[in-house]
């Protein structure tokens, strides 16, 4: 495991490791909230739709913090849950089995592991059974110190899977506020459902005004639980408020994976420009996710147009936390966003192996690099000549490749 640690270190060192430390430690001790979002796209944000914006709490969250507009999936065949390996690890799911089924029966250095050496409670909340995507393995693996899972939530039949996000956010901050009265800080993970697909959500929730705007599509009906699952967010973060809570943490939004499904949706791209008249791309606008980052102390309205990851997550909270990752000697495959000098990130089983995104387009690969297609992020057109990337390839399949062989090396539990 040293040696490994030792040709990670060193692969990464040439390409994207960065040295400077803005914002490190600027939360130092602060509790830490972080949400994914069930099916979350990017592209609902800052979209309006009959005068009616589709995210308002999100928006408002972009004014006061910082939103990263530009960031991917990276999730293998474990979706929702290995969005939550990656936000707590900063690994490469394998892509050939859900992490928690593959690896739950090891002890995977993670960031509840290191903010509880630092005195923090962490507890992990989801709505679902703990035994779907084998997710009661994943935990103890993560090292969560408690999970809230099904029987603790009334069901209110929001959903087939469960109860509403109103609910999970009722009883995460009851939990919280608890903790936080034994002057501990505390790091609580939210994993959203309302706007799992199908994207049905009961009429009693559905907002009138967007409802009026849409024609009774796949659409129509995922940017009505999008709408549901941000309204939900704004009474959680109002009871954070009320709750003394606000102040003195860090949120941290972001979606695990694409919603709307190319096989449900013909020609995905023209209906999305025609219905709402957004640019929409089959991969890139398919696979981008948000990321907002909020703490009182931070700057407002920044908007973050650094590429990034899920892997990038973990890695940027710990710089905001204070918590060295060099120092801690802790592997991880994803960037601090705030401090890199250029991304560069693979991405698996959505797409074929050695596809990848940098700071300029996402590539695809043919038999091999030389027929790939390269598209840029900023135009969503296709770029001809991409001979200049190929070294970006090759780290790419590198690191896969010693991610799979350290997450392999990790003991078991
Ligand atoms: C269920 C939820 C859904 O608990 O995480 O997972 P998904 O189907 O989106 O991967």
């Amino acid at each position: 495991l040293t040696e490994a640690k030792t040709a990670i270190a060193e692969a990464q060192a040439e390409t994207v490791t960065e040295s400077t430390d803005k914002l490190f430690g600027t939360q130092k001790g602060k509790n830490l909230i972080v949400i994914q979002l069930e099916a979350f796209q990017n592209f609902p944000i800052n979209l309006s739709l009959n005068n009616t914006e589709v995210t308002p709490v999100l928006n408002n969250l972009a004014k006061d913090g910082y939103y990263f507009p530009h960031i991917f999936q990276q999730i293998g065949q474990g979706n929702t849950s290995d969005a939550e390996f990656m936000s707590n690890t900063s690994i490469y799911p394998t892509g050939t089995i859900a992490m928690s089924t593959g690896y739950g029966d090891r002890d995977i250095p993670s960031l509840p592991k290191l903010l509880e050496k630092q005195g923090y409670e962490a507890d992990t909340f989801h709505v679902n059974d703990v035994t779907f995507w084998d997710r009661i393995k994943l935990y103890p693996a993560l090292g969560f110190t408690h999970f809230f899972d099904k029987p603790f939530y009334k069901n209110d039949n929001f959903n087939t899977l469960g109860a509403s996000d109103e609910e999970l956010y009722r009883v995460g901050l009851e939990k919280i506020t608890a903790i936080s009265k034994q002057n501990k800080p505390f790091y609580a993970q939210f994993i959203t459902l309302s706007s799992h697909h199908p994207f049905k959500i009961p009429v009693e929730n559905q907002n009138k005004a967007l409802r009026d705007s849409l024609t009774r599509s796949q659409l129509g009906d995922y940017l009505l639980a999008i709408n549901y699952t941000d309204y939900a967010l704004g009474v959680f973060i109002d009871g954070l408020k009320k709750a003394g809570l606000w102040e003195n943490t860090v949120l941290v939004v972001y979606g695990d994976h694409f919603g709307l499904q190319p096989k449900e949706n013909t020609n995905t791209a023209e209906a999305i420009y025609k219905a709402i008249g957004v640019k929409y791309h089959p991969d890139i606008s398919r696979f981008n996710i948000p990321l907002f980052i909020h703490a009182p102390n931070l700057q407002k309205g920044e908007v973050i147009n650094q590429v990034g990851g899920q892997m990038d997550i973990m890695p940027t909270i710990s710089n905001l936390l204070g918590i060295s990752l060099k120092e801690e000697n802790f592997v991880h495959f994803g960037q601090d966003l705030m401090n890199i000098k250029k991304n560069v990130f693979g991405m698996r089983y959505y797409l074929p192996t050695g596809s990848f995104f940098n700071d300029d387009i996402m590539f695809v690969p043919g038999k091999g690099f030389a027929d790939g297609k390269a598209t840029s992020l900023t135009t969503l057109e296709p770029v001809t000549d991409f001979s200049m990337y190929k070294d970006d390839y090759d780290y790419v399949l590198n690191q896969m490749k010693l991610s799979d062989d350290y997450v392999n090396m990790l003991p078991k539990r």
